[in-house]
């Protein structure tokens, strides 16, 4: 009898102490309802390296509007590995969400969807909101096309989302000059919960919030992995390259050889400059490097570092064998092809000297990183990509 109350007793002690715990847990993550509305969206257009231009566009307008951001999931494809659907990443699976609270409020959507939708948001109440042209496609010309398609449809089936309702705007776009017509078309008051199909931002992301980008602070996990295969692989000092040069991008690259688009191409700004006027001449070579010119870039880069081994991000192939060879087997040369390709963009992000692509936004987020913490990197076509100042 005693040994049951016993048990009883420790079994209470025990279970207290678990509602204690977990309430001061939960108590800590849980986030307070924000009188001054959200911004939802999703990162519907391209794959990470749009996403991220778009993420930091998305953060300066949630700024604008003093609307806490709900930072969505990161979407990753799966085209040729079954089951074939798309992944739903939480941001803080490579980021830390805390550093971002420096610039402006966030919550991540997964913790707004579980702990503030269901009071504040929902079912019933979702309203959809967007430009009129894009309701246009419509049947009935009125509802914004939120779920239509893929990536749409699974990323907010992802969240069990399901829209009731749609307020369309035009004449107005993201920028900060319309921060007043934002804020009288939609006050919070009446319109707490603005959810978007697409982000309220511009691709490429923006010159003047290319410094967000150091709010963007690779997650413990990533730092970690990062850094063990830095020190397994590599000897320092590195060069890290990216070669963009996969069949997609051959034929991206074709409306610039049939002049099909001006200097301005995708993320062709980093190395060009952000104002039409006074942008420089893109060039092939800097779209689409051969491997003349990766190896050109390479000697230059190899022998003013000193550098001991070359670490070969890539699309597609690597010129791994090439590469070793250019350099007589006296640099070592490493090509992982990690699963996650955000190791790649952390791996060249820590490098001691980085040669990018002037067009991709995979390559514009390492050079946006690099710069924030002064290291150096030049574009293949492009050794002196100069400072935006001196553009
Ligand atoms: N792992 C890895 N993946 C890459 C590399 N280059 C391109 N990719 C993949 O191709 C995608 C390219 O799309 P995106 O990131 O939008 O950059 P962009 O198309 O070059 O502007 C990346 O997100 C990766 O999934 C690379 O060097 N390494
Ligand atoms: C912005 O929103 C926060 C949180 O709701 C609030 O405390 C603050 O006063 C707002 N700032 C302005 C300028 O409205
Ligand atoms: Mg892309």
């Amino acid at each position: 009898m005693a040994a049951v109350v016993g048990d009883l007793r420790c079994f209470f002690i025990r279970f207290i102490g678990i509602i204690l715990l977990s309430l001061l847990f939960s108590d800590a993550t849980v986030p307070v309802w924000d009188e001054n509305g959200y911004v939802l969206y999703c990162p519907c257009m391209g794959r990470f390296g749009n996403q991220a231009d778009h993420f930091l566009g998305s953060l300066a307008f949630a700024r604008m509007l003093n609307r806490t951001l709900a930072v969505p999931p990161w979407i990753v494809y799966r085209h040729h590995t079954p089951p074939y659907t798309n992944m739903h990443v939480p941001y803080e699976e490579f980021f830390q969400l805390d550093t971002l609270h420096e610039y402006h409020r966030v919550v991540s959507l997964e913790d707004f969807m579980e702990h503030l939708a269901p009071a504040h948001w929902p079912p019933g109440k979702r309203v959809a909101y967007c430009f009129e042209v894009a309701a246009q496609r419509s049947a009935d010309k009125k509802t914004c096309p939120m779920k239509d398609g893929n990536p749409f449809g699974p990323f907010w089936d992802h969240f069990a989302v399901e829209f009731d309702k749609s307020i369309l705007f035009s004449s107005i776009s993201f920028g900060s000059y319309y921060e007043t017509h934002w804020m009288k078309k939609f006050p919070p008051s009446e319109h707490p919960v603005m959810a978007l199909p697409g982000a309220p931002a511009q691709f490429p992301v923006q010159e003047e919030h290319l410094g967000l980008q150091r709010y963007m602070v690779w997650s413990d996990k990533m730092v970690q992995v990062g850094e063990g295969h830095i020190k397994a692989l590599l000897s320092r000092p590195y060069v890290g390259i990216h070669l963009r040069i996969g069949s997609d991008w051959q034929n991206a690259c074709k409306l610039l050889e049939n002049k099909d688009t001006g200097p301005h191409f995708m993320a062709s700004p980093q190395c060009v400059g952000y104002s039409r006027h006074t942008a420089r001449p893109l060039t092939m070579t800097m779209c689409l490097p051969d491997l003349v010119e990766i190896s050109r870039a390479l000697r230059l880069w190899v022998k003013k570092i000193g550098a001991r081994s070359v670490y070969i991000a890539t699309d597609s192939e690597s010129y791994k064998t090439e590469i070793h060879k250019l350099f007589k087997g006296k640099v070592k040369v490493v090509n992982l092809q990690p699963e996650t390709a955000q190791i790649d963009l952390y791996i060249l992000g820590q490098a001691d000297h980085f040669i990018g692509n002037c067009v991709s936004s995979f390559s514009a987020f390492v050079k946006r990183d690099r710069d924030i913490h002064g290291r150096a990197s030049s574009f293949f076509g492009l050794d002196k990509p100069g400072k935006r100042d001196e553009l």
